[in-house]
């Protein structure tokens, strides 16, 4: 593409803009949108129905064999507002991926970091650099940067589950890099626990003594369990006594995110409750694994039910408001903007007038 002409009518500013133009330079006095008082963000409030994700994912799962398209049958959730780009929010890949019984998704690594959380089901496991990690309902799986992963599902049932990568990220920063396993051969080990738990998923503030080296920039933890979040989110909302209360999923050595690029945060919402209203930069992706309400994102407020993907896209207030007891599971790129010294939260306090809530949409 040639960089742009602009043209004046004066002759000789005129006839600068054409050497401008002819040397690949632009007149910063012409150009707009660039410095813009808050950002201008084009994603825009979303919600993927999980109900239809699910019957998509099982109709690719008749049509296109695990080995076509990259060896993964994912089906990614594209914001409307991204002109077409493969991604939920300008940051974040989030995607449903299906696996049939029996079937096996080839071993590779690329240096954008995944997560995976499942909403229903069980029985595939995902090894990370050769540890075998069960893939169970409420499980927070992570697949941190350039670790080989491959996924595969000894039994007769097949399963979906959704993928968020940071892959925007990476690919914005031209980091990109991508590499097949070392071996043919898949690895279909099942553990019924992985190493990376039993070395450091023994539970609060228990850290192993003579423990190997700490992976950097990541948790060595690789799955958080349902059982372990569910109690932590109990206790918590007995303790907190309000009607909704959220946790973060966090480096159980280190302290901090999980990863360096995506935070894991989990909310739970009591029946009638809501959240407050809330926004903050970088983009979020959020998942309903339980109960159901309406989620309010910007202008738009969606009745959700387990299994919906909705997008918060950067700057943009949402509240979650519980019809039944609601658990919602949230990603976002909060971490990469901190590290940056770019985050910037706004708490907009009152939870959803019922006048709003009447409006919600299905
Ligand atoms: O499971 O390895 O949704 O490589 C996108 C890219 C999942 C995966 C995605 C991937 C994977
Ligand atoms: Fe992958």
């Amino acid at each position: 593409m040639a960089t742009r002409r602009f043209s004046a009518t004066d002759p000789e500013l005129d006839e600068l803009y054409g050497h401008l133009a002819a040397r690949s330079v632009q007149p910063l006095w012409e150009l707009s949108g660039l410095l813009t008082r808050e950002p201008r963000v084009a994603g825009v409030p979303f919600r993927w129905a999980g109900r239809e994700l699910r019957e998509l994912g099982a109709r690719a799962g008749d049509l296109v064999p695990v080995d076509r398209g990259g060896d993964r049958r994912v089906l990614a959730c594209c914001n409307p507002g991204l002109g077409g780009a493969p991604y939920a929010v300008s940051t974040l890949w989030a995607a449903v991926q299906y696996l049939r019984g029996h079937e096996v998704a080839p071993a590779h690594r690329h240096t954008p970091a995944a997560l995976r959380f499942i909403v229903e089901g069980e029985g595939v496991w995902t090894l990370v650099d050769g540890d075998p990690l069960h893939m169970g309902t409420g499980d927070l799986v992570l697949t941190p940067s350039w670790t080989f992963h491959e996924h595969h599902n000894p039994g007769d049932r097949p399963m979906i589950w959704m993928d968020v990568l940071d892959l925007p990220v990476v690919a914005a920063l031209d980091a990109v890099f991508f590499e097949e396993g070392p071996s043919e051969q898949a690895d279909t080990r099942t553990a019924p626990r992985s190493d990376s738990e039993g070395w450091f998923g023994g539970g609060p503030g228990l850290t192993p003594v003579g423990a190997p080296a700490l992976p950097a920039h990541r948790s060595p933890l690789l799955a958080y369990r349902w059982a372990d979040t569910d109690r932590a989110l109990s206790a918590l909302l007995d303790t907190a006594g309000t009607g909704s209360a959220a946790l973060r999923y966090g480096d159980p050595v280190r302290g901090g995110d999980v990863m360096p690029t995506m935070r894991c945060e989990i909310a739970r919402v009591r029946a009638g409750a809501s959240t407050g209203t809330a926004r903050q930069t970088g983009g979020r992706v959020l998942c309903v694994l339980h109960g159901t309400g309406e989620i309010a994102i910007g202008d738009q407020v969606f009745t959700v039910e387990p299994g919906d993907i909705l997008a918060v896209p950067s700057w943009t207030p949402w509240a979650v408001h519980a019809t039944e007891e609601t658990d919602v599971f949230s990603t976002s790129d909060a971490p990469v903007l901190e590290s940056l010294g770019l985050m910037r939260t706004e708490t907009l306090g009152a939870p959803l007038p019922t006048a709003v809530l009447a409006g919600a949409q299905r």
